[in-house]
């Protein structure tokens, strides 16, 4: 009887949903009606500890497992900001888009393994997929390594599943066989539902599905005595005994065996089509719509429930009745709560502009704020702006209060709209204390991939939460030997190897971190980084800021990139990356020193970020400090490699080689060349170092690997634009790039397309010529 009366709380939370767009309260609607008996079912074998990693259908669940309100659910379709009414997002997402708040207000991780948990909700379909296989992982870890016994408020013994859920047409993303096969690979406590409902969107499943069925193709990946795979279950959407049945068999086996599960749930319906952007009557035919009449699992669930005996139509039909006046009180009070807060601002604003009576402008303006109806806050900040406008130059009290009130609804609405996009918390990375690299005086002269070795050695040993993996990371250690030799010493869980699949790799990472574990997912070239750059920037690096705060995921992405041979292994998309990444840092180290300095850094952090290191530095020498493990670099400080007084270039990565190359030949020409790397794009140099320089030698060069225009453009906008150097020039800035083509292979391919000393060379000769031609005449 309770899973009936939620049903239809549901069901009317979606009816009413789509009243609420069509009258103009909420700009979109995306509704789980249709859906309801299936994830009741499920709902009842989620248990504390457990995670949910699903899509926009799933409010009947969230219901179930009591962490969504219908007050909540109306509140994320009004666009709520408050975290207190609109937990998942505080109103940034779209309805449909769910999440538990797994942080404190202080950015804390809270005792996971007590909780309900859900992981945030993301609009591309399929892309709940990779992180759901790191979700299911953790649990492996806990439960098989020993040392991490002692973390209970992140597991108990790896009894953890994670339910992922999605729709039948998602199942044509490349990333959810990509996901099916790394969970069947690594064997972890997955249970995937997909919610079929023959469609996505207007095309039938005939155009999504091979024999129009995903049960049936998996099929091979189904168990069996001798072999390991799936347990794969089919099961009708309007069947409530069966599913029960059904999810309580599926989490045995997932629970207990740790086997990852598929439910194919069929014949699901969608009584209001889609979405609110058009109707299904569209698309569906005559005899569709009829058959999705009867086959609604609410009604198939009440025609049961009489016919069982388990309640009279008249019972039934009282809940019916009772659950749409509930729906209807939560749906008010969360509209009242929405209007009170967004028009705070309008009542304060119309308060000053109510003090002039006597400019026609500021009255006017004053009138249509009060006629808007349902006014947002752009609203009345609009207001604002056009009643200083119309008071600018005047000395009046009216506009010294509207100017107050500018700044202070500018810095509420900053805080609502713009912030967490990185961590807020005690443990930003940000705030992290440097701590300088101490080298004894015989300190050992390494390979570079020694020294980053013994860091990964000394992260490992100091927290078992730490882990590593990625193709080729487990059993010799990565490409160029960075982990060698700690597989053997912290064992395959820690140290581990991967599929050839980017994007999972990342997935694993994400969800690992969600979970509590500390990991650092290997790409094993910058070039294989567009295999993932997806689910980095759709999931990851927006975690914090979609939650506002409630998720964090601190995963470190290792790879090299920038310098060595060919298309594929040369690459240094940095300005895709920087375009792409933001709420990730991304640290560019010139060396492996710096590298580990950056690691033991970002693994005391709680914020998301990549590090590329130098692919041609692994066999160049560098000297190992005595504290590898400890010294820890801090971010946004560039470092002057070369102090000079005629121009400064600034550059990063493996560049900073070729640079110093030429500024050393052309200090013998007579120029004298300060030479900074940046060491991290994001942040980029935060006490504005680079304006220093710049105010000294009055010329700046931007030199890097990417192409024209691409992260040297983004270098340019932050001293000219943000640090104002663009004062200090007595020569138009330039850029150094390679070309708009990837490098062909072989030392000259890499010559002719890559920035090369001589290039460095030429390009600051000549800016220096134009200012002075006599002593620097012609070259060539
Ligand atoms: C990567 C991506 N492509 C397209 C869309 C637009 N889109 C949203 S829902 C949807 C259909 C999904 O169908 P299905 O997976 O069967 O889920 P259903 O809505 O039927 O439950 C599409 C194409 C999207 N959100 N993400
Ligand atoms: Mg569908």
């Amino acid at each position: 009887m309770a899973d009936y009366r939620l049903a239809c709380q549901s069901r009317e939370a979606s009816l009413l949903g789509r009243k609420e767009v069509f009258m103009g309260k909420a700009k979109f609607g995306i509704f789980g009606d249709g859906k309801e008996v299936a994830q009741i079912a499920m709902a009842k074998v989620f248990r504390n500890g457990d995670f949910r990693s699903g899509y926009y259908r799933d409010q009947t669940f969230m219901m179930a497992i009591e962490e969504l309100s219908l007050s909540a659910y109306f509140a994320q379709l009004y666009a709520h900001t408050s975290v207190e009414a609109e937990p998942a997002s505080a109103g940034r997402q779209m309805t449909g888009h769910f999440a538990t708040r797994m942080l404190d207000e202080n950015g804390k991780l809270k005792p996971l393994s007590k909780l309900k948990n859900s992981s945030a909700d993301i609009s591309p379909t399929a892309a709940q997929m990779p992180r759901l296989v790191g979700l299911a992982q953790a649990s492996k870890l806990f439960r098989e390594n020993p040392e991490l016994k002692g973390f209970s408020d992140l597991s108990v013994n790896g009894n953890e599943i994670a339910f992922g859920t999605i729709g039948n047409a998602s199942t044509s993303e490349g990333m959810f066989f990509e996901a099916i096969n790394a969970a069947g690979v690594l064997q972890v406590p997955m249970l995937v539902s997909v919610w079929d409902d023959d469609y996505g969107i207007s095309v039938p499943k005939e155009y999504q599905t091979t024999k129009g069925s995903i049960s049936r193709i998996l099929s091979g990946f189904q168990r069996t005595k001798n072999e390991k795979g799936f347990e794969i279950f089919t099961v009708p959407g309007w069947n409530y005994q069966e599913l029960c049945r059904t999810y309580e068999e599926a989490e045995k086996v997932c629970r207990e065996e740790h086997v990852p599960v598929l439910v194919h749930v069929i014949e699901m319906t969608q009584p209001q089509g889609h979405s609110t952007s058009g109707s299904h009557e569209r698309y569906k035919s005559k005899e569709r719509l009829e058959w999705e009449r009867e086959f609604d699992c609410i009604r198939k669930m009440r025609e049961w429930m009489v016919e069982q005996g388990i309640a009279l139509p008249e019972t039934l039909d009282a809940i019916e009745k009772e659950a749409k006046t509930l729906t209807k009180q939560a749906k008010d009070k969360a509209w009242r709560m929405f209007e009170q807060d967004t028009q705070a601002s309008q009542k304060s604003l119309l308060a000053i502009l109510r003090k002039e009576t006597t400019n026609p402008d500021l009255v006017a303006i004053k009138e249509h704020l009060e006629k808007t109806m349902n006014p947002e806050r752009l609203d009345a900040v609009k207001a604002a702006k056009k009643a200083a406008r119309a008071l600018a130059g005047k000395d009046s009290e009216v506009r010294n209060e509207l100017c107050q009130w500018l700044k202070d609804s500018g810095a509420d609405n900053f805080e609502r709209y713009n912030s967490y996009v990185y961590s807020q918390s005690e443990w930003s990375a940000l705030k992290v204390n440097p701590v300088a690299a101490e080298y004894a005086e015989d300190a050992p002269v390494l390979d570079g991939r020694e020294i980053l070795q013994a860091c990964f050695d000394a992260a490992l040993k100091r927290d078992p939460l730490t882990i590593a993996f990625g193709e080729d990371v487990g059993k010799i250690g990565d490409v160029n030997q960075g982990f060698a030799g700690l597989q053997e010493k912290f064992g395959q869980l820690r140290v581990a190897d991967t599929g050839i699949r980017e994007c999972t790799i990342i997935g694993q990472g994400i969800g690992l971190a969600l979970r509590g574990l500390r990991p650092i997912a290997e790409i094993q070239y910058l070039d294989y980084l567009l295999y993932a750059i997806q689910i980095l920037s759709d999931d990851l690096a927006n975690l914090q800021y979609r939650t506002k705060g409630g998720q964090k995921a601190p995963l470190i992405v290792r790879t090299r990139g920038h310098r060595l041979e060919g298309i594929w292994h040369a690459g240094s998309p940095i300005g895709m990356i920087l375009n792409s990444l933001r709420g990730m840092f991304v640290l560019v180290p010139r060396n492996m020193t710096q590298a580990a300095g950056f690691y033991n850094t970002m693994l005391q952090s709680d914020d998301p970020c990549l590090i590329i290191e130098c692919l041609n530095g692994y066999r160049l020498k560098e000297k190992l400090p005595a504290n590898i493990g400890e010294f820890k670099l801090a971010l946004g400080v560039p470092e002057i490699l070369k102090e000079g007084n005629d121009v400064t270039i600034v550059t990063y990565g493996s560049m900073c080689r070729i640079v110093m190359e030429a500024a050393n030949d052309l200090e013998a020409a007579g120029i004298n060349c300060e030479v900074i790397d940046v060491q991290t794009l994001l942040p980029f140099d935060t006490n504005h170092i680079i304006l220093e320089s710049v105010k000294k030698t009055n010329r700046v060069v931007f030199a890097d690997e990417d192409i024209p225009g691409g992260a040297t453009a983004f270098m340019m906008q932050q001293v000219l634009e943000v640090q104002k150097a663009y004062a200090f020039l007595d020569s138009a800035p330039v850029t150094i790039t390679a070309k708009e083509h990837r490098p062909p292979y072989a030392s000259d391919g890499d010559y002719f397309s890559k920035p090369n000393p001589e290039e460095v060379f030429e390009k600051i000769y000549e800016m220096m010529r134009e200012s002075n031609p006599e002593r620097f005449p012609a070259l060539y």
